[in-house]
C-alpha cells in the first residue's frame, strides 16, 4: 500500500540499539510519566531525555536522567534540544485532552496541531530514525458504529481534540509517505494506571474513582452509570506503544493510527468491581459536560489490525486491573 522509503528499511527491527537517544517530549503527562520510567529502565536512563513544558513534580523524572524544559510550541527551542541531543527516536505526547480543549478550542487547536507540526518538521530535517504520536477514540464521532467500532470506518469526530487527532493522524501519514518518517502511532482508550494522574481527559473518572475508594470517600462520577468506554490498563498501554515501536517497519501497515482495545465497561461496572475488594464503596452520578463527549465515543474497539500486524494482545481486563490497582494505591498510602 506504500511505496518504499529511501529513509526507512522496510525490513529493518526497530528496537532502539544500546546508546541511541530518545526524546519523550511531554514527559511529565500521565502516559509520558510512565513511559519515559519504562523507556530508561530498557535503555538506560541517561539515554532517555525528559522534555516537558513544566518541570517535574516527581522525583524519578527529575533525578534519574536528563531533562529538558520544552514547549513543544517554541520551534527554535525544540530544535536547539534536538540537536544537542540528536535523538535516533522521539516520542511526542504533550497535547491537550478532550475536555479541556473543549473549554480552550483555539489553543487546542494549535497546540495538538502545531506542536505536531514541529516535532514532524524538525524530525524530518534532523533525521530522526522514529516518532512516536499518541491518537485516540476520539477521533470517531455520533456517526460510527458504537460497538467494536473498525479500524476504518465513519469518522466525523464532533470535538476540537478528536479533530485534531483526526488530522494529526492524516498529517503522519502524509509525512510517511512524502518524506519517508517512519511515524507510528495508536488509538488509546481511556488509559487507567496508579503512578500518574490523567488531566482534562473524558475517561479521567476511572482513575479517580480509585482513588476515592482507596481514601474511603464516596465517588462522585461525572458520567451516566451506563456509559461503555473503550479502557486499558497502563503497563497494556505500555507494552502496545513499545510493541509497535519495535515491530519491524515491514509490519506496519497502517501508517494513521491504530485501533487498539482491552476492556469496554461502564462507571457501574468499574464501582462493582470495586465493591469486590470495598464492599461500603459508594458512588453517585452526576453526569456534566463530559457526558456529550463520552457519547460520542466508541463503546467498544476492534483491534484486529493490530493483534494481526504485529501481535498486540492485552494483558488485563477489569477485574484483573482493579485488584491491580487498588493494591498498588494501597501500597502508596501507606
Ligand atoms: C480523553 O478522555 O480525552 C483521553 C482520550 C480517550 O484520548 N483519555
Amino acid at each position: 500500500r506504500f511505496p518504499n522509503s529511501s529513509r526507512m528499511s522496510t525490513s529493518s527491527t526497530s528496537a532502539a540499539t544500546p546508546g541511541d537517544t530518545i526524546l519523550v517530549i511531554g514527559a511529565g503527562g500521565q502516559l509520558g510519566l510512565e513511559l519515559t520510567q519504562e523507556l530508561r529502565q530498557r535503555y538506560g536512563a541517561s539515554n532517555v531525555v525528559a522534555a516537558d513544558v513544566r518541570a517535574p513534580k516527581d522525583a524519578e523524572t527529575a533525578q534519574s536522567g536528563p531533562f529538558e524544559l520544552l514547549d513543544v510550541l517554541d520551534k527554535n527551542r525544540l530544535e536547539e534540544v534536538m540537536r544537542r541531543y540528536q535523538p535516533k527516536q522521539v516520542y511526542h505526547l504533550a497535547a491537550l485532552l478532550s475536555a479541556t480543549a473543549e473549554k480552550n478550542p483555539k489553543f487546542g487547536w494549535q497546540l495538538n496541531m502545531d506542536g505536531l507540526f514541529n516535532v514532524l518538521d524538525a524530525s524530518v530535517d534532523l533525521g530522526v530514525q522514529k516518532v512516536y504520536w499518541p491518537s485516540s477514540i476520539a477521533v470517531f464521532g455520533p456517526d460510527t458504529p458504537r460497538e467494536n467500532t473498525p479500524q476504518l470506518t465513519i469518522m466525523n469526530p464532533n470535538t476540537v481534540y478528536g479533530i485534531s487527532k483526526l488530522a494529526g493522524e492524516q498529517w503522519c501519514e502524509w509525512y510517511f509517505r512524502k518524506h519517508g518518517l517512519d511515524i507510528r502511532s495508536l488509538r488509546y482508550p481511556g488509559l487507567i494506571g496508579y503512578k500518574s494522574l490523567p488531566g482534562g481527559g473524558t475517561t479521567d473518572y476511572a482513575v479517580d474513582i480509585y482513588h476515592k475508594a482507596v481514601a474511603g470517600q464516596p465517588y462522585e462520577c461525572f458520567l451516566s452509570e451506563d456509559t461503555y468506554l473503550p479502557m486499558m490498563y497502563m503497563p497494556d498501554a505500555l507494552k502496545a506503544t513499545l510493541d509497535l515501536m519495535h515491530a519491524p517497519a515491514g509490519q506496519i501497515n497502517i501508517r494513521s493510527s491504530y485501533n487498539l482495545g482491552a476492556m469496554s465497561f461502564s462507571p457501574k461496572e468499574i464501582t462493582a468491581s470495586i465493591q469486590r475488594h470495598v464492599p461500603d464503596f459508594k458512588v453517585s452520578y452526576q453526569p456534566d459536560s463530559r457526558q456529550q463527549i463520552a457519547d460520542s465515543w466508541p463503546a467498544s474497539i476492534d483491534d484486529s489490525r493490530a493483534r494481526q500486524d504485529w501481535g498486540w494482545q492485552p494483558d488485563f481486563d477489569l477485574d484483573k486491573m482493579t485488584g491491580d490497582m487498588l493494591l498498588h494505591l494501597k501500597q502508596m498510602q501507606a
